[in-house]
């Protein structure tokens, strides 16, 4: 249930903790369905699933993870977030919503190892319509709306979530983000001014739209964080890394998730006689 705090502090920063979004059984069971999926290089695929790498130091990304069984399905609609992320795509009762509530455009399980982050990225200075925050008309209209779920505790030294709040509507890019940007090794993007690391907890979500700009700081404590990362926009929306949802997982979803992961019905032409 969205509240009115959801709404002021996702206007005003550009995201919102959701503190015990999963429960510790749904964390069980993602992390022990994670644990069945053979060690993927980046490149090589696991039934539906893609090991795959953003660049040299980001982790591993498991793509496409919704294939990897009943527990990452429940992700694709799951209560803690949908009609959150749905509210602030703001399709609802337009053409945005023409072919379903959203559809996801990327969806992951990142592993992360000590010496490993992502430099910070994105900012609304940039304008990337993909990736915008709008507000017009008493309505949100954003196009990209990550929900990044913790699967380990993500302390002090273990690579939290580094987000700039309010950064979505700047209109200048941050002086410290040249020297910050790409998250050197060994190098905190937190040290980024007005960048602030976020601490979670297995089980926690962050709902940010995307033109925020963020990151997270290195990995150096021993250990791995593990995050899913699930991407919602509009239903006319489309893969970011043309990836394809595999005909075994439309015929198991509900028509509800169908309609999120393929809201698209596909016309095909008939010959004319
Ligand atoms: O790994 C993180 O904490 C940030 C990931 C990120 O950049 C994203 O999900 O867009
Ligand atoms: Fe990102």
């Amino acid at each position: 249930m969205i509240t009115d705090m959801d709404i002021y502090l996702f206007d005003l920063q550009g995201y919102i903790h959701l503190e015990g979004a999963l429960t510790e059984s749904e964390i069980d069971e993602l992390n022990s369905c994670a644990d069945n999926i053979p060690l993927l290089s980046p490149g090589q695929w696991h039934g539906y699933i893609h090991g795959h790498t953003y660049g040299d130091d980001d982790g591993l990304n498991y793509q496409q993870v919704y294939e990897a069984g009943e527990p990452f399905e429940k992700l694709i609609d799951h209560p803690s977030w949908f009609d959150r992320a749905r509210f602030f795509i703001g399709g609802e009762g337009s053409f945005d919503e023409a072919h379903g509530p959203m559809f996801i455009d990327e969806n992951l399980l990142n592993f992360r190892q000590p010496g490993q982050g992502i430099g910070l990225h994105n900012g609304g200075q940039l304008g990337i319509s993909r990736c915008q925050f709008r507000y017009i008309n008493g309505k949100f209209h954003c196009n990209q709306i990550n929900v990044l779920i913790a699967l380990t505790d993500i302390g002090p030294g273990d690579g939290g979530t580094v987000i700039v709040p309010g950064s979505h509507k700047s209109n200048f890019a941050n002086p410290d983000f040249s020297q910050f940007s790409m998250g050197a090794k060994g190098e905190c993007p937190s040290m980024m001014r007005a960048a602030v690391e976020i601490q979670m907890q297995a089980g926690d979500a962050l709902l940010f739209v995307d033109c925020c700009t963020h990151g997270s700081a290195n990995r150096t404590n021993e250990g791995q964080r593990r995050v899913v990362v699930y991407r919602y926009g509009p239903s006319w929306g489309n893969f970011r890394h043309g990836y394809q949802p595999s005909p075994e997982l439309l015929d198991r979803l509900t028509p509800e998730r169908r309609r999120i992961v393929s809201p698209q019905t596909p016309i095909p032409r008939t010959p004319q006689v």
